[in-house]
């Protein structure tokens, strides 16, 4: 029996992540092989016949899970209806601009697409936010869409995760599939706090902690969190463009994992509102180890937190803090 159509809302369709993300997503690989959908794709007035284009190698590529292809620059024709959002458009930083303007522009923007998710949506909708800085557009789409029920929303902190496992797998020559349950802890900035005090990696079929396979507790706390939060400069500095293939994956990784589950014993990283666990009280979008099942997203609890770990989880904490002020002024 053919399952019924999905729509998803993708924007910034025209941009560069999309590019890689549209493709993903037609072909089934986000929300499964076996799930029709049609395509909402919003961009801004000036982008629309680069999305045009976009729309015409949709076509092109003959997805037989795409039923329809919806491509606007208006609210309403976009957000109506829709069982997936992914929030990707976003005001990017310029030379010269203070991170207040850069907070303020993009608080304008995540509210007039808030109030739209509130004004056309399914209140059922999976909301995920990816365009800067992520965490706290999505407090504020969240804030403008009161009806919506919180645990909805979510920022994206999947592509850190994914460097995190990519790193220590790097490090142990395993593959990344070997290595489980690290964390992002946090902003999706470099306050952000990758942790693998929790995580096991398998070697030769044997379960290990990473921190005992990899016995070098300097890389650890040192460089290995720094070149995960950094990641993205270096991406930047490398390509002079930023990160786009692998933020779509880890975006299709993300709402995979939402709507179709974990893996039993396996946890990823979101960000999510905080609802009080680990000392993180409620107010940001913070990212933490989590599992889904049935489309509902639950807080791993109960991992022990020394001293090192609280001290980053309070670092970031307070930068999401500041953050959400400088945006709601
Ligand atoms: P691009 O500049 O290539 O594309 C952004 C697109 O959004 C443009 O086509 C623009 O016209 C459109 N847009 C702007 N305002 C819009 C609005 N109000 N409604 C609809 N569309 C709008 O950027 P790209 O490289 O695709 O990155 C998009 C965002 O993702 C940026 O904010 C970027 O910083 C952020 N990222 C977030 C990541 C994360 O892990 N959370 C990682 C990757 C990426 O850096």
């Amino acid at each position: 029996m053919t399952k019924p159509t999905m729509k998803v809302l993708v924007t910034g369709a025209a941009g560069q992540i999309c590019y890689s993300l549209i493709g993903m997503i037609a072909s089934g690989q986000m929300l499964g092989f076996d799930q029709p959908i049609i395509l909402h794709l919003l961009e801004v007035p000036v982008a629309m016949d680069a999305l045009k284009g976009v729309c015409m190698e949709i076509t092109d590529s003959a997805y037989p899970l795409v039923k329809k292809v919806v491509a606007t620059s208006d609210y309403q024709e976009a957000f109506t209806d829709i069982d997936v959002c992914i929030m990707v458009g976003a005001m990017p930083r310029k030379d010269g601009m203070e991170r207040k303007d850069l907070l303020e522009k993009n608080a304008s923007i995540f509210k007039g697409q808030g109030e739209a998710l509130e004004k056309y949506s399914k209140k059922s909708v999976k909301v995920l936010v990816v365009g800067n800085p992520a965490n706290t557009n999505c407090l504020i789409a969240k804030t403008y869409a009161p009806s919506i029920p919180a645990e909805n929303f979510s920022a994206l902190t999947r592509l850190d995760h994914n460097r995190a496992k990519a790193q220590v797998a790097d490090r142990l020559g395993v593959n990344v599939s070997d290595v489980h349950n690290v964390t992002i802890w946090g902003n999706h900035s470099s306050t952000q706090y990758p942790d693998v005090s929790h995580g096991y990696v398998t070697i030769n079929g044997e379960k290990k902690s990473i921190t005992e396979a990899v016995n070098d507790d300097a890389w650890l706390k040192g460089d290995f969190i720094s070149t995960v939060q950094k990641r993205g400069a270096a991406v930047i500095a490398a390509r002079k463009l930023s990160s786009a293939t692998s933020a779509a994956k880890a975006i299709v990784d993300h709402v995979h994992d939402w709507v179709l589950g974990t893996p039993e014993g396996e946890w990823v990283s979101m960000a999510i509102p905080s609802d009080g666990s680990y000392g993180i009280p409620e107010g940001v979008i913070y990212s933490f180890p989590v599992t889904c099942k049935d489309g509902v997203v639950t807080i791993v609890q109960g991992l022990k937190i020394d001293d090192f770990s609280r001290n980053k989880m309070e670092v970031t904490d307070k930068e999401l803090r500041e953050e959400k002020q400088l945006a709601l002024n």
